[in-house]
């Protein structure tokens, strides 16, 4: 099934996915591994399992319950993203309420990234946007984290809700507050790997939270992404776009009920590492079970050519009921699904490094 942007920017053709399992990390159950275990033997008066006793079939038992014992051990040794930080950082900046372009809540959006990323390289880049409601200030924040690799990764969201939801209360938990609170935790794991002037193993990596992503009032090309169109045409201007090895963008990827489309306008060979990232942490069934063609903030990017994804959920409650709708609120969305996320972003970082 395709998904298409309709004009007021809510997809048209959603179809309503299979019901699919719960989300968890299961590991086999250790009463089960331990059935069939029989009588035990005392060894000066302390009761052991009798695997100690005589006889191979034993000593067998023994060793094989010890390796059967040790597997989930090391299943759940496997280190994860802190989804949980990234859903605490959401709901903080979600509960600055909306933050539409010229709103009060945008100007507490713009100082809460100003004031949260005071002490790493961040750039602020503040454009005059053109729109149907005539020029709109806007800004979108850069925050690097240099690498040992000439060259650089961008991870990137929008943080800004819709002008033309201004009058709903629509605070977009998912819609940019979900990968707003995502990209922060993971710039706390960056900022600790530099740490002291230290640098990232591979190349540099670029946090980018646009502004204007949504229409103004009607989604088309020109009334929307105004951020990523400002920043990509500025790269192409200033020489930075021959830098960029990998543009990846997140968009409403906290839902529950996790549901990550395939983008079509994508790059196939970054969609082939994403996919490998996601089967490491055996998260397949989360990832591109259908496509669509996205017209979102990667766009400005796929043009120049630029090698570009966008992991996006647009399948975001029953019949999607739940996009650009007062509905899009924090019970909405989970640390499990940003868990998976920052698993997969940080996992395809370390494969784009080894390329
Ligand atoms: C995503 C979230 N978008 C707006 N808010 C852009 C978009 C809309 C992307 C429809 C694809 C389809
Ligand atoms: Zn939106």
């Amino acid at each position: 099934m395709i998904f298409c942007s309709s004009r007021n920017g809510r997809p048209r053709n959603i179809r309503v996915p299979q019901v699919r399992g719960p989300h968890g990390f299961g590991v086999p159950s250790v009463r089960l591994l331990l059935a069939g275990v029989k009588g035990q033997v005392f060894v000066r008066g302390v009761e052991v399992p009798r695997i100690w006793g005589p006889g191979n079939q034993q000593l067998w038992t023994g060793f094989i319950l010890a390796l059967l014992m040790l597997a989930p051990l090391s299943a759940s040794a496997q280190t994860h993203f802190n989804g949980a930080k990234a859903l605490d950082y959401a709901r903080q900046f979600v509960a600055i309420g909306p933050r539409w372009p010229t709103s009060p809540g945008h100007l507490k959006a713009e100082a809460f990234l100003r004031d949260h990323f005071k002490h790493d390289a961040l750039e602020e880049d503040a454009f005059t946007a053109s729109t149907p409601i005539g020029p709109v200030d806007m800004r979108n924040f850069i925050v690097r984290f240099p690498g040992k690799k000439d060259g650089a990764i961008v991870l990137a969201t929008h943080y800004e809700t819709n002008y033309w939801l201004k009058d709903i209360n629509f605070v977009g938990a998912n819609d940019g507050g979900s990968t707003t609170g995502l990209l922060l935790a993971i710039a706390d794991q960056l900022r600790a790997e530099t740490a002291g002037g230290k640098k990232l193993d591979g190349y540099s990596v670029w946090l980018v939270f646009f502004d204007g992503e949504e229409a103004i009032k009607s989604w088309t090309d020109s009334d929307s992404t105004y951020g990523s169109k400002h920043l990509a045409a500025k790269w192409a201007r200033d020489g930075t776009l021959p830098k960029i090895k990998a543009f990846i963008l997140a968009d409403m990827i906290g839902d529950k009920d996790l549901d990550i489309q395939h983008d079509t306008n994508s790059t196939d060979w970054l969609v082939a590492l994403v996919r490998q990232a996601a089967k490491k942490f055996r998260y397949e069934k989360y990832f591109f079970k259908q496509d669509g063609d996205m017209q979102d903030d990667h766009l400005p990017f796929v043009r120049r050519g630029v090698p570009s994804i966008d992991i996006i959920d647009l399948d975001y409650g029953p019949n999607n009921s739940y996009h650009h709708t007062a509905q899009d609120t924090m019970d909405k969305i989970s640390a499990q699904s940003l868990t998976i996320d920052g698993d997969v972003f940080l996992e395809t970082i370390r494969l784009i490094n080894l390329r």
